[in-house]
């Protein structure tokens, strides 16, 4: 029988910062699908793959650098660990301290995550408060937090967030057998652009794909700090996850798109619940709104006849549509039918007669 995925640690063991010895943190994250998407190719004149983050074991790519986070929390004894969140990182942080029983701390924008994320902080034991302001101050707080009490920061500024992210690029290279033409991904704090395009630059470096992608970054139009150059003071979008006007992590994104001949561009919630609708219902993935950014961006790439004829494109959808359903039916006008227990009244409203 084949070996069981070990999570990323150690299954890229000799790309990560631990040794042998130590003690991973792992809930067997990673090794997430990679599928094609004719329905998307077709539609683009490209060859589009998407990354399947949603299938991580708390539902977000978070959890790739959440192991990798809290390992190194648990390897240092520290006991404690905080984090701002608009919601994934704050499931994936209180699903990995669980996991290594260790306390988690959490400081997330009164009424502004998805329900599916704050039932995770909860039923997996986090100390949860919500702050009257965004992600961004509630960034700001839990960075004060963590420089005068004996709490480990472990949001995307913490180091070894990104090393254990940077895997999703390496295992998009070895599903294709090569790094993709150009990759593409929802942008909000920036610790992932970050992640991967180091993760894309190591493995070329070390001789495992011949070549980097151009990275494509796509941000919610509200919530669009790095497309027009200037931070949002109250950012707004439907996607909740990339409510961001301040990214950690703005240099290195910048560096990413320039370094790599990528760009970012801004897309309308309209766009990404229209994105959103199209990889469920003509691809089969449910992704939440944020995940759909990046899709949305490469459609509206495609219309302006900026997307080359035949490339290899590769997209993250970064996390599982079951964290807000509420967001994703709201807008599709689906009326329940009720019937009686009658066959013939089932027969007609189904329309199969
Ligand atoms: C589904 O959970 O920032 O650009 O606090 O949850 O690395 O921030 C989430 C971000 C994209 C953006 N897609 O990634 C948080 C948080 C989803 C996300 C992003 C997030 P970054």
């Amino acid at each position: 029988m084949a070996q069981p995925w070990r999570g990323i640690l150690r299954e890229y063991a000799e790309f990560m910062p631990f040794d042998s010895d130590v003690r991973i943190i792992s809930l067997g994250e990673g090794g997430t699908p990679l599928i094609e998407a004719p329905a998307l190719s077709s539609k683009v004149g490209a060859s589009v793959f998407l990354k399947v983050e949603g299938q991580n074991p708390s539902g977000s790519f978070k959890d790739r650098g959440m192991t990798s986070a809290i390992t190194r929390v648990v390897q240092e004894g520290d006991t404690t660990v905080v984090c701002a969140s608009t919601g994934n990182t704050s499931a994936s942080a209180a699903a990995y301290a669980a996991a290594a029983g260790i306390t988690c701390v959490v400081l997330i924008p009164q009424g502004k995550i998805a329900a599916g994320k704050m039932a995770q902080a909860i039923v997996h034991g986090a100390r949860l408060v919500q702050v009257d302001g965004n992600f961004d101050e509630c960034l700001t707080m839990v960075r004060r937090l963590s420089e005068d009490y004996p709490v480990s920061l472990v949001n995307s500024v913490n180091p070894y967030r990104i090393q254990g992210q940077k895997s999703a690029a390496f295992e998009i290279c070895d599903q294709l057998g090569e790094a993709p033409d150009i990759h593409v991904l929802p942008v909000g704090n920036a610790g992932n652009i970050t992640a991967y395009w180091a993760g894309f630059t190591e493995y070329a470096k070390a001789g495992r794909a011949t070549r980097t992608p151009a990275m494509w970054g796509v941000q919610a139009e509200g919530a669009s700090p790095l497309v027009t150059g200037v931070p949002v003071d109250s950012p707004e979008t439907v996607a909740t996850a990339i409510r961001i006007g301040k990214p950690a992590s703005w240099d290195q994104a910048i560096a990413a798109r320039d370094e790599s001949g990528g760009w970012i561009r801004a897309v309308s919630d309209r766009e990404i619940l229209e994105a959103q609708a199209l990889i469920a219902a003509e691809v089969g993935v449910f992704v939440e709104p944020a995940s759909a950014a990046s899709v949305a961006g490469l459609i509206a790439a495609a219309a302006h006849d900026d997307v080359p004829a035949g490339a290899t494109i590769t997209c993250t959808v970064t996390g599982n549509g079951l964290k807000d359903t509420a967001t994703a039916v709201s807008h599709l006008n689906v009326e329940p039918i009720v019937i009686p227990v009658d066959i013939d009244a089932a027969v007609e409203a189904l329309e199969l007669s």
